[in-house]
């Protein structure tokens, strides 16, 4: 297909447009780099635990190091219809989104080998809940689109990858992970990285949310695709996070199963409610309202 138009030579990029602050805000703050981040008191900390501490840390590690390459590996779909549907200003904020994965992929994996030693088999953690959503529904969601880039499949991707992937299991994993790390006072350079990880996480699913309240606000009759895909998702969901405590009698660190289930459920019911909102209003109102929570 050729080009018979372009954006900045009719329009002008729209600037005010919530992918716009998006990427603005991540030229500024989603540039740190991974290899910068001091790791010497993480491998001091490392020496100090116990083989049921230890297990928790590969553990934690194991699922997210493996769900970063996952989200890595499976954007591309994605910014491949928005760049077909000439969403200029949503590609340009979608290539800082890929870059930040990549890093956080870069970032685990160096903490796997120079903090932890790279000598255990971190695929032994994956739970079937896990490999449910992060091995099968990931990809099988965002490879979709590229042969039906409809409404429906649009949804089906990003409640997957956003809503439940990154906004349920990543954000839940990262805050209990960091409020962990940080009540003990432990491994400071992982909590760092976790830090700013999670900055650019907000970022990815605000875009989430933004991208579905927009597919909703135009296709109010896809409003049941939504739903249905989030409440089958849910479960596995929270099923990962029962399988992590499941391995142990007790949970090293003080960790609370039930702050875990809390959070998990308290992110997909506020994200629910935010989506329900984009029933059937204006698209100045899903970028209005979008704006006003980042
Ligand atoms: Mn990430
Ligand atoms: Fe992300």
């Amino acid at each position: 297909m050729q080009h018979t138009t372009f954006t900045t030579t009719t329009r002008g990029l729209n600037r005010t447009l919530l992918p716009m602050r998006l990427f603005e805000k991540a030229k500024r703050l989603g540039t740190w780099n991974p290899s910068d981040i001091d790791l010497s008191q993480d491998q001091r900390d490392w020496a100090t635990f116990s083989p049921d501490e230890k297990e928790l840390i590969y553990l934690l590690l194991g699922l997210f190091v493996a769900g970063e390459e996952a989200v890595t590996l499976d954007l591309l779909p994605l910014i491949e219809v928005v760049a077909r549907e000439g969403r200029l200003e949503e590609e340009m904020y979608l290539t800082t989104f890929l870059f930040e994965e990549a890093k956080h992929t870069d970032f685990f994996q160096r903490v796997l080998h120079e903090v932890c030693g790279g000598e255990v088999d971190l695929a032994q953690y994956h739970s079937d809940n896990y490999k449910q959503l992060i091995y099968e529904a990931l990809p099988e969601a965002l490879l979709a689109l590229k042969t039906d880039a409809s409404p429906a499949a649009q949804i089906r991707a990003s409640v997957t990858y956003n809503i439940i992937v990154e906004g349920v299991l990543a954000e839940t994993g990262y805050h209990t992970f960091f409020t962990m790390l940080e009540r003990n006072n432990l491994m400071p350079g992982l909590r760092k990285g976790i830090g700013l990880l999670k900055q650019d996480e907000s970022r990815h699913i605000a875009y989430g949310i933004y991208l579905l309240s927009r597919l909703i606000a135009k296709h109010p009759d896809e409003w049941e695709t939504l739903e249905s895909h989030m409440n089958a998702l849910l479960m596995p969901a929270i099923g990962v996070i029962g399988d992590a405590f499941a391995r142990f009698e007790v949970v090293p660190f003080g960790l609370d199963l039930n702050d875990f289930i809390e959070f998990a459920t308290s992110q997909f019911g506020y994200r629910y409610e935010r989506l329900e909102k984009a029933r059937g209003v204006s698209m100045d109102e899903v970028n209005r309202v979008a704006i006003e929570m980042i």
